[in-house]
């Protein structure tokens, strides 16, 4: 009989077809009300497959006693609680090694996009507005200060791009990162005074949240840009929007968000903002190695064998 597993949010449908093959796949999101598909399946699941901003909550954990494992289509676990999943002998999973390319790239991306006013001149020449006029001049990327807080994976190849823009590269961490020749900081706003694009790169949870705050945000300044590929949860997200509206910074380039898909419409109206819809990741290749790496990890699960990329 297939393992019967519980599927928290879509995946790439060559992915979730694999998924089909070898478990029995019961998908809540997929029905107007979820609860009785859930209170009808919950005594026979054994995995939960979600998302890194999905999660899986305690109280849905507590409901599942066959369950073994959550494995992440992602690498963050903010939305888990190890502790309770530990206790209950639950494993989990992420997707780690596969995904911190893609999100660097988005950090990048996001950094030019602003900078360099890439979205609003877009929308600008497509209103005809080159037609009668011109735009204001942008600001270089290339020779500037970086702000890098969390030096994980994903802070190191941000790191590793900036260099290819000769930027000087200074990173926050408690505690300094062995063997990495950029400078460390050990206070957010002490990094953010000393740079001209502040880039979050931390885990989420709540070792972080409102980690950026008004001082860091007022230590960035007027002509400093931010950029968050992180979680929402690190910024003070009120604060970050009043800092913009104010304009005590000079932009920020956004692809997570506090309560996603839910964003501050105060947002919409600034021309120095470039907001994206939480897809660092979301490329056909990345998913693609990331939807492997849940299946590899199930697969090993229910063999008996050693999870390829469990939860340090
Ligand atoms: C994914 C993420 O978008 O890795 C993570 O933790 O947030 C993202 O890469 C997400 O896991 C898919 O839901």
């Amino acid at each position: 009989m297939k393992p019967e597993i519980l599927l928290i949010e879509p995946m790439m449908a060559e992915i979730e077809a694999m998924l089909d093959s070898a478990y029995v796949v019961h998908r809540p999101f997929a029905v107007s009300d979820p609860e009785p598909l859930v209170a009808k399946v919950a005594p026979n699941i054994r995995a939960i497959v979600t998302g890194g901003s999905s999660g899986a909550s305690p109280a849905l954990v507590a409901r599942l006693p066959q369950l073994g494992i959550i494995a992440v289509n992602g690498v963050g676990t903010d939305k888990i609680d190890l502790a309770d999943a530990r206790a209950r002998g639950v494993r989990v999973t992420i997707t780690s090694g596969v995904l911190a390319d893609d999100v660097a790239d988005q950090a990048i991306a996001l950094m030019l996009a602003v900078s360099k006013r890439i979205v609003v001149n877009d929308r600008f020449v497509r209103a005809g507005g080159w037609l009668t006029g011109n735009v204001p001049l942008a600001r270089k990327i290339s020779g500037k200060r970086i702000g890098i807080l969390g030096l994980g994976n994903i802070g190191r190849e941000i790191a590793r791009r900036a260099e290819g823009f000769a930027m000087e590269i200074s990173y926050c961490t408690r505690t300094p990162v062995a063997g990495v020749p950029y400078r460390h900081v050990a206070d957010p706003a002490t990094l953010a005074r000393d740079v001209d694009i502040l880039v979050v790169a931390t885990v989420g949870g709540a070792g972080t949240k409102g980690l950026v705050d008004r001082r860091v945000l007022d230590a960035l300044g007027p002509e400093g840009f931010i950029v968050n590929i992180a979680r929402g949860s690190v910024i003070d997200e009120a604060e970050l929007v009043a800092a913009l509206v104010e304009k005590r910074i000079a932009g920020a380039g956004l692809d997570v968000f506090e309560a996603e898909p839910k964003i501050p419409e105060a947002l919409f109206a600034l021309d120095t903002v470039v907001l994206a819809p939480h897809q660092a990741g979301a490329t056909i290749e990345t998913r693609t190695a990331m939807g492997r790496l849940v299946l590899d990890n199930l697969a090993a699960y229910f063999e008996g064998r050693e999870l390829p990329t469990p939860v340090a």
